[in-house]
């Protein structure tokens, strides 16, 4: 049985645990926990890359990647999601807000004295950017709703692989931080 190693914490593994559940693959498919900061056997023995998620076929060979997982995911669905050119393009976009999110946690989760104030206001400002584009697409040009509002939207929007990775990636963003971040 194909086998998905994932972490509680990685976003990127949330994506693919929610495509298993929402696709009813879950009575084929097992999943794994594996913390890849332990460097654990199970895991570095299917991806050197030492990554979650991680999903080990029947045959052995493994995806390493969460979106080439969503899609392996999807094709294997009795009814998959849409996921067309318009869908792989915000899917993307989604994608990117959630290596921006991760990059951002990674920088303000140091310890105090090596926080890197040029980091953090850089990819704040990505994602500031790709919101405001991904909500102008969702709600019109001008139209100022809540952050919380593109979120539902997202979740509304089931059955689609791109709103699927921006709702992941919205609900990262609202995990408040340590104490000692700013
Ligand atoms: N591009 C990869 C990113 C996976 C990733 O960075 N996972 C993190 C957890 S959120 C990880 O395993 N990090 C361990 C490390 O970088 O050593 C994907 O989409 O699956």
């Amino acid at each position: 049985m194909p086998q998905l190693i994932y972490s509680p914490t990685s976003p990127y593994a949330r994506k693919c645990r929610i495509l298993v559940r929402e696709l009813g693959l879950s009575p084929a498919i097992t999943e794994t926990d594996a913390n890849p900061f332990g460097d654990g056997d199970v895991l570095l023995r299917a991806n050197p890359l030492g990554r979650v998620p991680c999903l080990v076929m029947d045959d052995g060979r493994a995806l390493t990647e969460s979106t080439l997982i969503g899609a392996w995911l999807n094709a294997r669905a009795a009814n998959p999601w849409l996921s067309d050119w318009d869908d792989r393009r915000l899917e993307a976009l989604g994608h990117g807000l959630l290596d921006l999110a991760v990059a951002r946690r990674v920088e303000m989760v140091r310890e105090e004295g090596l926080l890197c104030d040029y980091w953090i206001t850089r990819r704040e400002r990505a994602i500031l950017r790709a919101l405001d584009e991904l909500e102008a697409e969702a709600f019109g040009q001008g139209d100022r709703r809540h952050r919380r509002d593109y979120a539902t939207a997202c979740k509304g929007s089931r059955g689609m692989l791109g709103p699927g990775c921006n709702f992941v990636a919205c609900s990262y963003l609202s995990i408040p931080l340590p104490r000692h971040t700013r």
